[in-house]
């Protein structure tokens, strides 16, 4: 069934030359439960034999770090980012990029979605610069369980990233290169506080298909339609719920958020067609909105009146955030769309569709989309903006983040790019970082770019 397909992802960068052309770049759709779990374990046997270990000695670390990692330092001299050793490879990383982008298998409901969309619109100027590559760890190493679901990074400060790494949700500080498991789902979890409705008796091996972290909170979302809740300051689990069980219950995408009223709400996005409000404090479902198809994501607008809403659908809606009626739709996309965002204006969103398009509106005229922003080679599969508006940062499935300066009207990007599927993009609240998680056999890690700032002279005292 669709909503249990999950990937293997064949393209392994060390052993491509002894493909065929065919094989590059092909996905293999698995249908079993578990298989990428083996998937995972297996490619941790082969390349690692136990880094995915977090309790490193100090000099293995070093050693480690030196050989893998890549510093803004090594970079400017010329190293691979990601540490791809070119030179010894019979191919090319330019050759290799050509290759990759015809390819690539971009994931589609509607056929030739993306076809469509390569005839009609032309992609953005490049030439942007606004986020300098700072450092690449591969001791850090993302994972996604479902292929469609990739807001899996989080950042707290500049400094704190949380994301799924196997069956943990893990905490990295790029201040102290300390990685540390904030979670663990493999086993069996349960609520260590006691709140009504509370499922006592908790979850074991939870398959967590989305996660959400903002200041002191984290709610993760499973493939059964679970709901985990942590406070970061406090130990144990503060409550488990599921919130259906429908079947069909994956939990799509979470977003915490102050609420109007004070206080701090999450609203979660399940296959069930229905998003769900609750409290983080005592954990009540404060609202519950039913729609016609299963819904991938929702945002809330900042001032918390406007919910945006997408997923099995080629229309997305605007839906009153205190009754859930629908009072707008915008249509133009021609597949189903996983991801969205608010721009901190309060006036502009963003829908992101498997047509590999991003497209921008505005709520003051929906007829037609401020800009159609079309991507190198896949889905739209994560949105963000930055706290100050003067950024939006696009990630496809692979390969490329997009960041798009608003005040140019979105008509510049910065394009980066490397090797590998992305698990999450994330922007600290500051903006300051911006952390892209990567997902490959050998060469997962996690990316850190810093903004740019006009003076950059200290840069050059690192
Ligand atoms: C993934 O989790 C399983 C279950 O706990 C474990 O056996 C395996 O070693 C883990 N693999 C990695 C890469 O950490
Ligand atoms: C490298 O490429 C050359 C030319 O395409 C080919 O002749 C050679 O066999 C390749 N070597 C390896 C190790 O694949
Ligand atoms: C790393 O993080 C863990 C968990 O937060 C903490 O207990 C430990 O002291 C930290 N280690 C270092 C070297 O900072
Ligand atoms: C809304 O935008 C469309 C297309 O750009 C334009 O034709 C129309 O006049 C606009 N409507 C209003 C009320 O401004
Ligand atoms: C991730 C997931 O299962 N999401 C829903 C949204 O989109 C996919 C693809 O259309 C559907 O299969 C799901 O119903």
């Amino acid at each position: 069934m669709l909503w249990f397909i999950q990937i293997c992802w064949k393209l392994l960068l060390e052993g491509w030359h002894s493909m065929s052309d065919q094989q590059l770049g092909e996905f293999d759709y698995m249908a079993e439960e578990g298989e990428m779990a083996d998937l995972v374990d297996q490619m941790d046997q082969d390349n690692y034999g136990g880094e995915g270990n977090v309790e490193i000695e100090a000099d293995e670390y070093d050693m480690l770090t030196k050989v893998t990692d890549t510093s803004s330092a090594q970079a400017r001299k010329g190293k691979d980012i990601q540490g791809i050793p070119w030179e010894r490879l019979n191919i090319t990383r330019d050759k290799y990029r050509l290759t990759r982008l015809e390819q690539y298998k971009n994931y589609e409901n509607i056929p030739l979605s993306g076809q469509a969309v390569d005839k009609e619109c032309k992609q953005m100027e490049k030439g942007g610069n606004y986020y300098e590559f700072f450092h690449n760890t591969r001791l850090v190493k993302p994972t996604i369980l479902h292929f469609q679901l990739r807001n899996l990074v989080w950042a707290t400060s500049k400094h704190d990233v949380y994301l799924m790494s196997n069956y943990s949700v893990m905490h990295w500080s790029s201040l102290s290169s300390n990685l540390s498991e904030v979670i663990n789902f493999a086993g069996h979890i349960a609520p260590t506080e006691k709140h009504a409705g509370s499922l006592l008796e908790g979850f074991t091996q939870t398959q967590i298909g989305t996660l959400a972290v903002k200041d002191n909170f984290l709610v993760a979302g499973g493939f059964q339609g679970e709901l985990t809740c942590k406070r970061l300051d406090k130990k144990g689990i503060s409550f488990c719920t599921r919130t259906t069980y429908d079947d069909n219950a994956i939990t799509n995408a979470v977003e915490i958020y102050d609420s109007w009223r004070g206080g701090i709400h999450f609203m979660a996005s399940n296959n069930d067609c229905s998003i769900r409000e609750y409290d983080m404090e005592r954990f009540q479902l404060l609202n519950h909105f039913r729609f016609s198809w299963p819904v991938n994501h929702t945002s809330l607008s900042p001032n918390r009146r406007l919910i945006a809403v997408v997923g099995d659908h080629l229309d997305g809606l605007l839906v009153d955030a205190h009754n859930g009626k629908v009072i707008a739709s915008v249509g133009g996309h021609l597949d189903y769309s996983f991801a969205s965002a608010w721009h901190p204006d309060g006036h502009v969103f963003a829908t992101g569709n498997q047509d590999k398009t991003c497209r921008v509106w505005d709520i003051r005229n929906l007829s037609s989309p401020l800009v159609i922003l079309k991507g190198n080679l896949g889905a739209v599969r994560s949105i963000r903006f930055s706290s100050d508006g003067q950024f939006m940062v696009v990630a496809e499935p692979a390969d490329f983040v997009h960041v798009y300066s608003t005040k140019a009207d979105y008509k510049r990007r910065q394009e980066i790019d490397f090797f590998g599927e992305i698990s999450g993009v994330a922007l600290s609240p500051d903006d300051e970082s911006l952390y892209i998680g990567i997902w490959d056999r050998t060469y997962a890690s996690l990316l850190q770019y810093n903004k740019r700032h006009a003076y950059g002279y200290l840069d050059s005292y690192l």
